[in-house]
């Protein structure tokens, strides 16, 4: 009765593999591949299946993963699990990359920014390397069903981990798939935009098409000390005025929109849509990857900002309106059901369907993650309450103007 229509005029592909759901990185890591359960379960739930071509997505090969990770790097990830890291280390082509420790390190960092220390962002975990070489050969499917023109929108919500670099691990990052699919892109298309709402700064795929013009990358993200501590929000970097290589042919090709915490819907949407419908006007993209972190949400555990699962699919609706062949991917996210809630609604969006707010609890495995006042009472759009803890806006209206007009 929900009633969802298939997309008029477009295709949509889902690309996704339940085997990405049983991974832990660890009891106090906020990274929870759970919340891709509760995504599916809110997809199916609604029935947002019937409105796409779904793909179970089969793992990339090292080969693949090579494009751009370094060769000992990509031999490490397949081989490492929390009883083979040790002996790993031991090898002279792995040992070369332990950095030096210092002195006030809290954990101990083997080969690669891996580590096994309890608390590290880049834990070794069970079943890792099937985790890693499933989620980007779910974004490789996907971006292949693109460029052979099988597909208009790709979506896998597993994607998106934007901070791996060539040779190292980075914030919950191991393999970059965003940047392993633009190269897949480049092979058809002339331009290929990055877009990155999540809340964090997308440097892992500023960084490696810093030297590319066919490549613009665009980043919203939280930007300055964390807190009274000083410490800088991670990953630091993402300044207004860093636009890419300077005296290179990238310069002018990275673009960032560094903000404070407390941003709003509307401070949100003004920025969002004035900067990207620039940036689309003025490089003419022929593809366009967005990355759609969800800890840019109102409530989540690490992010800072104010924004509504409404706002966040506004970005997805503005980018969708150009018409331009698109992936979605996922990326951060720390409140699962929030998250699931998003990415939902986003599914809903991509395939021209508008869901009723009342989540259909009796076709969701596990309705209690929705619902009580906490958990946003059942509803898709839950309001902020008392139990959504804010962030006072340090944005200012002026703050926000002159990065527009920049
Ligand atoms: N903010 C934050 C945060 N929290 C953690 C963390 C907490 C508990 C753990 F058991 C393990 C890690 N790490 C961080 C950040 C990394 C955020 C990554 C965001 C990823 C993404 O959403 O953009 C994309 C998926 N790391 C740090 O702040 C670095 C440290 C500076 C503090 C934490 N220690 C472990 C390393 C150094
Ligand atoms: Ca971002
Ligand atoms: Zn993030």
């Amino acid at each position: 009765e929900i009633g969802i229509t298939k997309p008029k005029g477009h295709k949509v592909s889902f690309h996704y593999n339940s085997r990405v759901e049983d991974m832990h990185f660890g009891k106090t890591h906020p990274m929870k591949p759970w919340r891709l359960t509760l995504t599916k379960h809110l997809v199916l739930g609604y029935g947002l299946h019937y409105a796409m071509d779904t793909h179970e997505a089969v793992s990339a090969g090292k080969d693949q993963v090579r494009a751009f990770h370094d060769p000992d790097y990509v031999d490490f990830l397949a081989q490492v699990s929390p009883q083979t890291f040790a002996s790993l280390c031991e090898v002279p082509r792995f040992a070369q990359h332990i950095p030096p420790k210092h002195e006030n390190d809290t954990v101990d960092l083997g080969p690669f920014n891996l580590s096994t220390s309890p608390g590290a962002d880049c834990p070794v975990f069970d079943g890792m390397s099937t985790y890693l070489f499933l989620y980007t050969g779910a974004t490789l499917g996907a971006t292949q069903q693109l460029t052979s023109n099988q597909t208009d929108i790709a979506i896998n919500w597993s994607g998106g981990l934007h901070h791996a670099h060539r040779a190292e691990a980075s914030g919950f990052c191991y393999i970059n798939d965003i940047v392993l699919s633009i190269l897949d892109l480049l092979r058809v298309y002339p331009r290929v935009l990055y877009i990155d709402i999540d809340v964090h700064h997308g440097d892992g795929v500023e960084e490696a098409f810093q030297r590319q013009p066919r490549v613009m990358t665009l980043s919203y993200h939280r930007y300055g000390p964390y807190d009274e501590t000083q410490h800088k929000f991670f990953p630091g970097t993402g300044d207004l005025a860093d636009v890419g290589l300077k005296g290179t042919v990238g310069e002018h090709f990275a673009l960032n929109v560094p903000i404070a915490s407390g941003i709003n819907d509307g401070q949100y949407k003004y920025l969002f849509e004035n900067v990207t419908g620039r940036a689309i006007e003025a490089f003419k993209p022929s593809a366009i990857v967005l990355q759609c972190g969800a800890d840019s949400l109102g409530g989540d555990r690490l992010g800072q900002f104010n924004i509504s699962t409404t706002q966040h699919g506004e970005c997805v609706s503005f980018v969708k309106r150009s018409g331009l062949p698109l992936l979605i991917l996922g990326g951060g996210g720390y409140t699962a059901r929030n998250v699931a809630r998003a990415w939902c609604h986003e599914t809903a969006l991509a395939t021209d369907n508008t869901l009723p707010d009342s989540i259909p609890l009796d076709l969701v495995p596990r309705p209690e993650a929705f619902q009580g006042r906490a958990h946003g009472d059942g509803k898709l759009h839950p309001p902020f309450n008392k139990n959504t803890p804010v962030h006072n806006n340090q944005n200012k209206d002026v703050d926000l103007e002159y990065m527009v007009k920049k």
